[in-house]
């Protein structure tokens, strides 16, 4: 079968990422047989040009469509990544003419299955805005192949899509959908895979452009998610338990990615040093590589560890690996935030981080939500002293204002008792967000601007936002600087305020 894997995302900002998921699945498709040509959209600069082009010179039997962002949870300037990404498929149904209903007037439409990180977050909502045939919401390595083998079989979309696990499809208005892949149901028992580390990126995208813009590739070490936070879609998007990748396959992925000229490697785990043990495994793993490898020594990020396990082995060990930076997605320092938000670790453990961290050299990253349930003047208060206090002000620390609540998290719970919602379920693609009755968010964001004023390491979703930041890191690259983008943060923020370029940062 020929299938056409179309990557969406076109957001540039902070960095454009690699499309990981979109290439591993391809990966997996060519290897049950079929032939695949994938189109990254990223710097198309017409995408449904692009689109049109491949459709006639390819005639795929089916397209995958890859959507990773639902918006920008930004409160402040917020950003509907999802509807400027189907905007693709009017392109592919034959009618480029900005309606997202198939047009059956023309020759019979292109089935289309939708994957990507977005789609298990609301299945429903992007279903119905896409007008796809069906969506996979669980691994699309293991559960396209099987998808393919039953549409090949003679049936429609759909019903091949109710014959395998980890699918979702709309019934007159309704999303059903089957049993993941591991779990028993009426398409499952499905054996589980080992957890794919990462795709040979050459083969699908332009490495180079993206590692021109301070993109890295993307590596997993493992999936599943088993915190409770209550705004949180990680549950929902790779399950609730850990499946690990053997430490020696994760060394074994960053040598291939070194000795193919890509050093600049992150590890995109939704919680890196969780298990901890498995943490210090991986890194000790990749400290075994031989230190002469080819294509040199890796650099190595993540973007978030839990406080609840940093301590000094695993610091060390990071460092040996080689990692050049990590964020420490901290969130508050109040314990009754954090209890609040279910993080299941307190503020000692956030003073512990820092402690552990102001003792070792690996730039850091902090990471603060703020305007949760329970959050009032006095936790923000005591969240921006101990940013100043106790975070070395060489290491950015970001506050992002507001939370986007997604249905079916505990946040949306609280959000409807609370009285602070009423849409229904179906009407929160468009982002929408929460922030303690007990604040306004105007007095938040002044709060975090005039303590920007003072320290430069501090940022906010505005700075994420910032639209030179694709330049910025075009310019660093070609000085020879090397990621992550973070690590300048003080630099960029003092030439931009001495040039006067930007120096309010709301
Ligand atoms: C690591 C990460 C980052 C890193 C990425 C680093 C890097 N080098 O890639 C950073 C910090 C840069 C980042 C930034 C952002 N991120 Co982010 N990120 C993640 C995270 C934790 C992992 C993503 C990942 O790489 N997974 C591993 C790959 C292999 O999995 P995958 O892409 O999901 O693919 C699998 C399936 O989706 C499926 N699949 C994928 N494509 C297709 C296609 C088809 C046809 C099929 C059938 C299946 C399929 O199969 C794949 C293999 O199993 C996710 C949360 C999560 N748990 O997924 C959020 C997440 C993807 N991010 C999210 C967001 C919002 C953002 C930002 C917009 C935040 C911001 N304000 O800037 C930016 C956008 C950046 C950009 N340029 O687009 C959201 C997106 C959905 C949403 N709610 O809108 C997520 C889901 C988190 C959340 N809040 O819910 N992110």
């Amino acid at each position: 079968m020929k299938v056409l894997m179309i990557s969406t995302n076109r957001n540039r900002l902070p960095v454009p990422v690699m499309p990981a998921g979109a290439c591993l699945v391809s990966e997996a498709v060519r290897r049950a047989g079929h032939e695949v040509k994938f189109l990254d959209l990223m710097f198309e600069p017409d995408p449904a040009r692009a689109i049109a082009a491949a459709v006639r010179a390819f005639a795929p039997d089916i397209a995958g469509v890859s959507i990773r962002n639902i918006d920008n949870n930004d409160m402040q300037n917020p950003r509907f990544y999802a509807a400027d990404d189907v905007r693709c498929l009017p392109a592919l149904y034959g009618a480029a003419n900005g309606s997202f209903k198939k047009n059956r007037s023309l020759p019979p439409p292109l089935p289309v299955v939708l994957g990507g990180p977005a789609v298990p977050v609301m299945p429903a909502a992007l279903l119905r805005l896409s007008g796809a045939d069906c969506a996979v919401i669980s691994d699309g390595e293991t559960v396209l192949p099987l998808l393919l083998e039953r549409f090949g079989e003679g049936r429609s979309l759909r019903e091949a899509a109710r014959l395998t696990p980890g699918t979702a499809w709309l019934e007159d208005g309704a999303l059903r959908k089957t049993a993941p892949p591991g779990e028993p149901g009426p398409a499952g028992p499905v054996p589980e895979g080992l957890v794919p580390v990462c795709p040979d990126y050459g083969n699908w995208i332009d490495v180079k452009k993206y590692a021109g813009l301070f993109s890295t590739a993307p590596l997993q070490s493992k999936t599943g998610c088993e915190f409770n936070c209550i705004y949180c879609t990680y549950r929902k998007i790779e399950g609730g338990r850990y499946r690990l990748c053997p430490p020696e396959l994760a060394a074994e992925a960053v040598r291939r990615l070194c000795a193919s000229g890509i050093r600049d490697i992150e590890f995109v785990d939704n919680v890196f040093n969780s298990p901890y043990e498995h943490a210090i495994a991986v890194c000790e793993e990749i400290s075994r590589l031989p230190r002469a490898r080819p294509g040199g020594r890796p650099r190595l990020q993540t973007i978030e560890l839990n406080p609840l396990f940093i301590d000094d082995t695993l610091v060390d060990e990071m460092e040996r690996a080689g990692f050049v930076g990590a964020g420490v997605t901290a969130e508050s320092a109040s314990g009754l935030v954090l209890a609040g938000l279910g993080k299941g670790y307190g503020e000692g453990h956030v003073h512990k981080a820092a402690e552990v961290m102001r003792r070792h050299d690996m730039p850091c990253f902090w990471i603060f939500l703020l305007g949760g349930p329970g959050e009032t003047k006095a936790t923000v208060k005591k969240t921006l002293d101990f940013a100043s206090r106790c975070i070395r002000p060489s290491d950015p620390v970001f506050f992002n204002i507001g939370i986007r609540i997604y249905p079916g998290t505990g946040l949306e719970r609280i959000a409807r008792k609370e009285g602070l919602l009423s849409l229904g379920p179906g009407e929160m693609l468009e982002p929408v967000f929460y922030i303690s009755p007990e604040l306004s968010p105007g007095w938040i964001i002044s709060r975090i601007n005039s303590c920007m004023g003072r320290q430069m390491n501090f940022i906010n979703s505005g700075s994420l936002g910032l639209k030179l930041l694709p330049r910025v890191a075009r310019l660093f690259h070609r000085l020879g600087m090397k990621p992550p983008l973070w690590r300048h943060t003080v630099l960029i923020r003092g030439v931009l305020r001495g040039l006067g370029l930007y120096n309010g940062w709301s």
